[in-house]
């Protein structure tokens, strides 16, 4: 019976307009975040093709890529007392593609921020230094919103970016506490807090003391 009433409420949806007007709307909005992402994967692989070649060293570890899940876009949404719709995500959320760029050292971050910065294609619509200016938490990466454009047959769309740039220790360290906030529904223990900016102040003396060592390597050979 209730499968009788699912199937006749999914037609019912179907053959609604409004409803079948929304959902393409969504998945042409994702093509464009997708795409977006795709032309920076492109640019980002260049690079470092071309660092290895010219340099013999690659300064990016990995990257990683994600697209915003419609619950995540929905609550962001939400606490944003925004609309949900496609134009008020277009309008105010700047993090539905996100990239993750992961370097060996902290001079690597700053190489690779400035080489996006100078690409004359892309534009930067937010700067944030949280490695010179960590969070209170500890929290520490370089975060760059760019926007992309994306050529498509009838018209070339501008599509934003949200990338951060840290260290495979930076990285560590906040996988960690994010782990932790969302388990915890963002309630942590003041001694948890306690430790994990103390475990932060460890990674930036050990991100430091690694890029040395590293130097002095270098001018060895
Ligand atoms: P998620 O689940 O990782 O996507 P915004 O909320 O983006 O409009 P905000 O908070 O000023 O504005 O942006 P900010 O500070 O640039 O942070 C954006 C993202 O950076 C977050 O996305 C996290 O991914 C990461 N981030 C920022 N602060 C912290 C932190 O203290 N700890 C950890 N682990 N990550 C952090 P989301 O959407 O909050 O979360």
């Amino acid at each position: 019976m209730e499968n009788e009433e699912q199937k006749t409420r999914l037609r019912d949806l179907l053959n609604d307009e409004e409803t079948l007007k929304n959902l393409d709307a969504f998945v042409r909005m994702n093509l464009l975040y997708e795409a977006a992402m795709k032309v920076m994967n492109a640019k980002l692989e260049i690079l470092q093709r071309e660092y290895s070649m010219a340099h013999g060293y690659n300064p990016i570890h990995s990257v990683e890529s994600r697209l915003k899940t419609p619950k995540s876009i929905a609550e962001k949404l939400w606490r944003k007392n925004l609309p949900l719709s496609i134009e008020a995500v277009r309008r105010n959320l700047k993090d539905v593609a996100g990239m993750r760029i992961i370097c060996n050292y902290k001079n690597d971050v700053y190489t690779i921020a400035d080489v996006l910065k100078r690409h004359l294609d892309l534009s930067v619509v937010e700067e944030k230094d949280y490695i010179a200016n960590p969070k209170e938490n500890g929290y520490r990466s370089y975060h760059l919103v760019l926007t992309v454009p994306v050529y498509f047959s009838n018209a070339t769309e501008t599509v934003p970016i949200e990338i951060q740039i840290r260290t495979i220790a930076m990285d560590f360290w906040a996988s960690l506490e994010h782990k932790l906030r969302y388990k915890k529904d963002g309630k942590m223990s003041y001694d948890l807090q306690q430790r994990l900016k103390a475990s932060a102040e460890i990674t930036d003396k050990l991100d430091e003391e690694m890029q040395n060592i590293n130097l002095a390597i270098n001018d060895l050979e």
